[in-house]
């Protein structure tokens, strides 16, 4: 595979997958750990406003009784009712002015776990002249994965931020399945360090 070029360039966008308080510690549907990737999402958050890169911060926002939801016969807890304080971005990510908020999982039925799904992100990402996307947030083995596969499908070259990324886990190993499946269709995972701009010095 040929090495990145290592420099965040206003051609480059990160994708804060669903870092929402229902997926942290205490929420409806808490990712272990979910709280981990806050302060790692927001150095890299940091680094990419300083390289002039577009910052996308996707939300799992459902209408009350979502097709999902265990009393519709889906398979999780009601979580992420757009508007409740379990919706909102985790308090401590720093979201940057201009950071470009994308709501999916707003039909009544039907999930969607990719924040392609729907939301016409392809093309804005197109339209702004972004070539590579930088995937953080969670959860590993649900939203991540599916907004990686899709960005890979969608053409764009996929990073998986592999220190800001946590996993459901509903059966143990899946966040490694998810991983090795990101993996196997292209996606790099990075942690950004040695990146001009980017990662821990
Ligand atoms: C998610 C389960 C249900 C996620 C969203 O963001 O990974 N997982 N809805
Ligand atoms: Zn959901």
């Amino acid at each position: 595979m040929p090495q990145p070029d290592r420099h965040i360039t206003p051609h480059d966008a990160l994708l804060v997958v669903d870092v929402q308080n229902d997926f942290l510690p205490g929420g409806a549907l808490a990712v272990a750990d979910g709280n981990r990737v806050v302060p790692s999402l927001n150095r890299h958050i940091a680094a990419f406003v300083k390289a002039g890169a577009l910052v996308v911060a996707t939300r799992d926002w459902h209408p009350p009784g979502h097709g999902s939801f265990t009393a519709r016969g889906g398979p999780w807890p009601p979580h992420c009712v757009a508007g409740t304080a379990g919706a909102a971005f985790a308090p401590g990510l720093a979201l940057p002015p201009g950071c470009l908020v994308v709501s999916k999982g707003e039909r009544p039925d039907g999930d969607a776990y990719s924040g392609f799904d729907g939301t016409g992100l392809a093309a804005t990402l197109r339209e702004r002249g972004v070539q590579r996307v930088f995937v953080g947030g969670l959860a590993t083995d649900y939203c991540v994965q599916a907004t990686v596969l899709d960005a890979i499908k969608a053409g764009f070259a996929t990073f998986v931020l592999s220190d800001s990324v946590r996993a459901v886990n509903a059966h143990p190993g899946d966040g490694r399945a998810a991983t090795l499946a990101m993996q196997s269709a292209g996606a790099v995972a990075t942690d950004l360090r040695g990146w001009a701009g980017g990662g821990t010095p």
